[in-house]
């Protein structure tokens, strides 16, 4: 492995996702996985790039149409991650149902927790973003999960994490369990909206999985 090589390619990853240029990022994260990278250093350096954005959005240096190039440069190199992030080889012993709630479109953190639960052994079945809390009981009711796992990125879809808690009482009562997530989230709020678990990223997502199913 040619750590000076590597840490370079991370630095460029970062500022072409930074800078949402989709086919730099790809090609960096190719040349990334050839160079002997591990995939949690190219995320980190992916994931750093969007918070850069965030900050930048905020403070109004960008607009939108510049964060959601960011991001689809983020999915389109995550695309060469996930067979790495995803690999265990393992059978899925156990089933879980994801999804971004109501209201809300962000998508990146949920595909990586999607994965994340892949990788420890989970038949994952992701229902994608905007799913109003009706949609999750379906799939509950169609799946028979062992596991729902709810994102929300938004202050404004927060009330639609509690509004689906409670619409899944129902199947929780029969043993599913609930988990939430997502940046405005904390364990404080999982608690007061009576959630099973909160994990505040991706790889703990995984330990509180196994911990509630296992
Ligand atoms: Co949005 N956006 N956005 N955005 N966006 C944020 C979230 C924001 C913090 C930016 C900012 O102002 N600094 C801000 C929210 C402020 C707030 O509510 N407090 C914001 C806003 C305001 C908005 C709009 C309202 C902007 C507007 O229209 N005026 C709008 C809302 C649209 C909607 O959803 N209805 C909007 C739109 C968008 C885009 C479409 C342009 C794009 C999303 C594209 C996409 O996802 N396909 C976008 C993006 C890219 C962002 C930022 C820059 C990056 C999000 C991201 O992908 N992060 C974001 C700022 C930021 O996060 N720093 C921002 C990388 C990802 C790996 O992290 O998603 O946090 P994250 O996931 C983590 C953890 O949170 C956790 O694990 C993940 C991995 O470790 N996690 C879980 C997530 N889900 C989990 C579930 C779990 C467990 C852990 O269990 C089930």
């Amino acid at each position: 492995m040619n750590q000076p090589s590597i840490d370079h390619e991370l630095s460029e990853l970062n500022a072409a996702v930074g800078q949402g240029k989709r086919a730099r990022a790809v090609e960096l994260t190719e040349r990334l996985l050839q160079l002997g990278a591990a995939p949690g250093q190219i995320l980190d350096a992916m994931v750093r790039a969007m918070d850069e954005v965030g900050r930048r959005f905020q403070c109004q240096e960008i607009f939108i149409p510049q964060m959601l190039m960011a991001s689809r440069s983020m999915s389109d190199a995550m695309a060469l991650l996930a067979p790495k992030l995803s690999a265990s080889g393992v059978k899925p012993q156990y089933r879980a149902v994801i999804g971004t709630v109501a209201g809300d479109v962000h998508n990146i953190g949920k595909d990586l927790v999607a994965m994340m639960w892949r990788g420890a052994g989970f038949e994952v079945i992701d229902l994608g973003t905007n799913v109003p809390a009706s949609h999750f009981l379906k799939a509950a009711h169609e799946q028979r999960p062992d596991l729902i796992g709810l994102s929300a990125l938004l202050t404004t879809t927060m009330p639609a994490v509690k509004t689906t808690v409670e619409t899944l009482a129902q199947v929780r009562a029969n043993g599913v369990r609930v988990v939430v997530g997502g940046a405005p989230l904390t364990q404080s709020f999982a608690d007061a909206v009576g959630a099973d678990g909160y994990a505040p990223d991706a790889a703990s997502a995984v330990d509180l999985a196994r911990r509630l199913v296992g």
